[in-house]
């Protein structure tokens, strides 16, 4: 099955995208694979439920790689792949054991995706440059080897985050940025577009 993982900083939105684009594509029930510390958890909820109990204006939400199977409509066909929403990555050592075996546990899931997302938070960029740092260099600089590797600006739907998708564009021109919003579905055609272009 091909695999698409959703990255980058905590609160940038990977949460509330992976439920949003699934709603998207059709689906009302969720069935989330969590992988936590060596054990498999089975979560099955609506999309409704989903956003009340697993996004959170909280940093560190998400606490372990969650898996949903997708499928797209491609004319008569369907095309399935995986859609893993990660937990939030941050520079240096986080003093939380927990959260640093999910960041380790998500990178080593990065490494075999046919297609990373990564999620920004365009509205903090907007109000905050400061907000992107080495953390968005240097996955960016990885992607640009890799390929297959597109940028979320999300968070569209508030003020500042124009001048912010701007200034995320500018700082990764060699690297596709898709202007989203995971509350409103800004974007989400191009998003399934691309997706169904590269798997
Ligand atoms: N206005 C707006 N808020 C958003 C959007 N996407 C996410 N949010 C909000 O941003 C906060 C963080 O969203 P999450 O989806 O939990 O972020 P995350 O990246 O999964 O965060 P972690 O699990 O902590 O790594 C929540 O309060 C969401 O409601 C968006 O497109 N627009
Ligand atoms: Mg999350």
């Amino acid at each position: 099955m091909r695999r698409t993982a959703v990255i980058g900083r905590p609160n940038a939105g990977k949460t509330a995208f992976t439920i949003s684009f699934a709603a998207y594509l059709g689906f009302q029930s969720l069935r989330f694979v969590r992988y936590a510390a060596g054990e498999t958890v089975k979560l099955e909820m609506t999309t409704d439920v989903a956003t009340r109990d697993l996004v959170s204006p909280s940093p560190h939400k998400t606490t372990s790689v969650q898996t949903l199977q997708l499928e797209c409509a491609v004319g008569k066909g369907k095309r399935q792949f995986e859609l893993l929403d990660t937990c939030g990555l941050v520079e240096g050592i986080h003093p939380q054991r927990d959260i640093r075996l999910a960041m380790a546990e998500s990178l080593l899931l990065l490494k075999d995706a046919d297609l990373v997302m990564h999620v920004i938070d365009a509205a903090a960029v907007g109000s905050d440059q400061g907000s992107m740092g080495s953390l968005e260099e240097e996955l960016a600089g990885w992607g640009c080897t890799r390929g297959n590797y597109v940028i979320l600006a999300n968070k569209m739907d508030l003020a500042a985050s124009q001048s912010g998708c701007e200034a995320i564009r500018r700082s990764f021109s060699q690297l596709p940025v898709l202007a989203i919003s995971a509350r409103t579905g800004q974007g989400f055609r191009e998003v399934k577009q691309y997706v169904l272009r590269v798997l």
